[in-house]
């Protein structure tokens, strides 16, 4: 690639963007109504005793301090201020924007000539590396400026008459705030807050004027509230004014009588024609009196103050927004009325226990593992605290499962969480990778039921795509390109340098059929997951064209994401397209259907542009030989192969050691999700010391030098900023360095690889409960750097071979039945 180009896309179009977005990420208006100064703090409080848990013994000063706590419904942010706690809420429909088609009429007129332009670019570029293989002579340089000029006027073509209509989607945006603002707090001792991942409470404790006061708060499920209960265990002591409101311009609060106490009811549209919203704050008392005031409900002499909390919209689905959010909030509200505190906690620590609880992670504790979690992330990369690596990983489930709920959106940029009306990058769904990434995790770390809303998304998708696959290509089946929205737009957004992207929905599809084959569930296979599957391979079994130079089908217009502009086949698309087809070919073949269908697949699979190992070594990320060594792009998208795909693995050790040179090249610093894939390359590498020196540049400090990613003392997951994709990533490479189960034996049931990458820093440790292919959980635990013991369970009964190190066992299991592995291995 042109070098200016080059430096214009991977250098100065990065750092543009970070300072456009931090103008526009002006924070949204979070106003503290009759805010008090913040009390004064005093002693040093233990460390809360739950094993698995963030804490702090300060308030949250900023939103990346505050604790998440969510029920895939609704998010909210704690930040157990004194005297004024501040809860910030959204609802997962809260978005601006209206139902809309993004298609753009026409725009298949345009493709031929995109196509046109960019075939020329690669013929002038393949003369200018004959000339000069790495473009340093003027007569290839010329030649390389001339292919510059057609794929310039290729992006300019599209920019005319190819992108979406608009060419922006729309963002997610925060709902509202609840603030709750005591009297007489202006001191308080042994302060400290926690959130306890083993049962999903967010707690705030300390005393202030000789009482102790505590704050509880949890998002339950089954209730679909957001529950808060403060105490003081003096008697009367509870003296504070709860207020509710919303950084919605257009938005208003009221107050009034509920049954058994008090209600304050926020009612808001986000635009004209748009999102319309409501939330309640349902308040009761035990002693003291609950009184209406002017824009609040003052609480006075209570012991215990219970808060329920819930939203809804007139969002019904991404074509109809003509729900009543009113009534819905009555429904919603009707779940918790009459519940006791007691009860309320009992059916949440139900319900989070049944899917967290699957999984346990042992990776050792030392000392360090007691400190307030900020200090453990500032000494994580020079000390020994390999428990903060468990406590993210099993923060990666539990945002998951607090961000995506069968029923609700699926997990967007920030999860469920976002403070801001113009947050980064919309807050939306960015396909070419953060998505997808968001939802790595789910199968192997016993999560599956939270991918729940990425295929009812998918399933909307088929539909919106249909129209963009047809309205652009003239094809069957449907495509996504860079991103969605609420209104599931499909079309090229943005730019045509990036925006148009091709395999962003074959990608998603690939993730139903991860879910099969965790699962073996064969009803989801036949009902659900093969027909979008099936859609997703139509589109490209129309759009593959013959590449005239090679003969071979290549995908395009397309890019390698987000560097080196528009271009035919990159080796991303093949390596996603090949995968889809693959799978649809198998799923057919499982479901008795489609014979011709698969038999295309097969015979356009095999005519894909293959794998090339170019001039330095590396995979090639495009069909030319251009990759610059020196280049430290945050995408590794042309290793999609090897992850989440994978075509390229150990048992191919050529094109595997071009693979790992081209990662070698890209470094190990990156920005946070970037590093997050990176942990789970290496994994398949099956190098585990390098990737905990990943390990360590992702779990240091936002705002180190050389670093772009971290974590903030919230664990959230820095880009910059925070962006919640590389918390999954850390999630599902933790897993990964545990446990493997991606290669086929040649009878086609799964290697199942246990502790195939494990980092020396974790000598001894267990882990039980992580999901492999073929329907198996495995439960692991190891001594000094070596295998101590196993089991291996089936769900639906079947073959696989285990595999430690050298040694191989092949087994073959009923339902249900497990057994024990180490001895053999050993
Ligand atoms: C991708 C990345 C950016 C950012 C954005 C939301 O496009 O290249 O770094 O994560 O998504």
């Amino acid at each position: 690639m042109k070098r200016s180009l080059r430096l214009t896309v991977t250098v100065l179009l990065p750092a543009l963007l970070v300072a456009w977005n931090a103008a526009a990420w002006a924070r949204a208006a979070a106003v503290a109504p009759g805010a008090a100064p913040p009390a004064t703090f005093a002693g040093v409080a233990a460390p809360p005793t739950c094993p698995l848990v963030l804490w702090y013994r300060r308030p949250a000063k900023i939103w990346e301090e505050a604790l998440p706590v969510g029920n895939g419904h609704m998010g909210a942010m704690v930040f157990g201020g004194v005297p004024t706690e501040h809860i910030q809420f959204n609802e997962h429909t809260v978005w601006t924007g209206q139902p809309h088609s993004y298609a753009h009429a026409g725009a298949v007129q345009a493709l031929p000539e995109m196509r046109r332009l960019l075939q020329e670019m690669r013929t002038l570029e393949g003369e200018a590396f004959r000339l000069d293989p790495k473009g340093e002579v003027k007569a290839a340089r010329e030649k390389l400026q001339q292919a510059h000029a057609r794929q310039k006027d290729a992006e300019d073509l599209a920019m005319k008459q190819f992108m979406s209509e608009p060419l922006h989607q729309n963002k997610y945006q925060p709902c509202g705030d609840l603030w709750i603002q005591f009297e007489g707090q202006s001191q308080a001792a042994d302060y400290r807050r926690w959130l306890d991942l083993d049962s999903a409470l967010a707690t705030t404790a300390y005393q202030s004027g000789g009482v102790t006061y505590r704050r509880e708060l949890f998002a339950s499920f089954p209730d679909s509230a957001i529950c808060v209960r403060f105490t003081a265990d003096k008697p009367g002591m509870l003296n504070c004014v709860v207020r509710l409101n919303s950084p919605h311009k257009d938005s208003q609060t009221t107050v009034a009588a509920a049954q058994g106490g008090q209600a304050l009811a926020l009612r808001g549209q986000v635009e004209t024609g748009g999102i319309r919203f409501e939330s309640r704050a349902l308040l009761t008392a035990d002693g003291g009196a609950l009184t209406a005031e002017s824009d609040g409900i003052r609480v006075a002499g209570a012991s215990t103050l219970v808060i329920r909390l819930v939203a809804a919209t007139n969002f019904k689905s991404y074509r109809d927004i003509s729900g009543d959010p009113a009534a819905g909030c009555a429904t919603l509200e009707k779940l918790s009325a009459g519940k006791t505190w007691e009860q309320l906690l009992a059916a949440h620590r139900a319900d989070h226990h049944a899917l967290f609880g699957r999984v346990a992670l042992d990776l050792g504790r030392t000392p360090a593992a007691a400190n307030p979690t900020d200090q453990r992330i500032q000494e994580f990369a020079a000390g020994n605290d390999p428990q903060l690596a468990a406590l993210v990983f099993q923060y990666g489930r539990y945002l998951l499962l607090a961000s995506s709920r069968p029923g609700g959106q699926p997990a967007n940029l920030q999860g469920i969480w976002n403070d801001k009306l113009n947050p980064p990058w919309d807050s939306k769904y960015t396909c070419n990778i953060n998505t997808e990434m968001n939802y790595w995790p789910s199968e192997p770390a016993a999560l599956g039921e939270c991918a729940a809303p990425l295929f009812a998304a998918l399933e909307d998708l088929s539909v919106s795509g249909a129209a963009v696959a047809k309205t652009h290509y003239g094809a069957r089946g449907w495509v996504v390109h860079h991103n969605f929205d609420l209104w599931r737009g499909a079309a090229p957004i943005n730019a045509s340098n990036h925006g148009i992207w091709l395999p962003g929905g074959a990608w998603m599809a690939t993730q139903l059929w991860e879910h099969y084959l965790f699962t073996q569930d064969k009803e989801f296979l036949g009902k659900a997951a093969y027909p979008l599957m099936k859609g997703a391979a139509q589109f490209f079994a129309d759009t593959l064209i013959e590449d005239p130079l090679t003969k071979c089908l290549i995908s395009g217009p397309s890019n390698s994401p987000e560097q080196g502009g528009l271009v035919m086949g990159p080796t991303m698309d093949h390596a996603i397209i090949r995968s889809l087809f693959a799978a649809c070919i198998e799923a057919a073949g499982l479901l008795q259907t489609d014979k011709d269908f698969a038999a295309d697949l097969a015979a356009k699979m095999a005519r894909i542009a293959p794998y090339r190992i170019g001039q330095y070594g590396q995979l090639q990320e495009w069909l030319e030989d251009k990759d610059n060594p020196k280049n430290n792009h945050r995408h590794v998208s042309h290793l999609w192969t090897v992850y989440p795909g994978a075509q390229i693995t150990w048992q191919d050790q050529k094109l595997f050691a071009a693979a790992r040179q081209s990662l070698l090249y890209r470094g190990d610093a990156a920005n946070g999700w970037s590093m997050g894939w990176k942990v789970n390359l290496w994994a398949r590498f099956r190098d585990g010391d390098h990737a905990m020196v990943v390990l360590k540049n992702l779990f240091g400090p936002v705002g180190r030098k050389g670093v772009a990613g971290g974590l903030y003392p919230n664990l959230f997951d820095s880009c910059p900023p925070f962006q919640i994709d590389g918390n999954f990533g850390a999630c599902a490479g933790i897993a990964e360095l545990l446990l493997q189960s991606h290669v086929r034996n040649a009878d086609g049931t799964f290697l199942i690889d246990l502790l195939p990458a494990l980092p020396k820093s974790w000598p001894t440790g267990s882990v039980t409960g992580l999901c492999a292919r073929g329907g198996f959980t495995v439960d692991i635990a190891w001594k000094d750097g070596m295998l101590a013991a196993a089991m291996i369970r089936s769900g639906s009964g079947g073959a696989c071979t285990v595999q430690y190190g050298t040694k191989t066992l092949a087994l073959t299991l009923k339902p249900g039945e497990a057994k024990q592995l180490a001895p053999a291995l050993r």
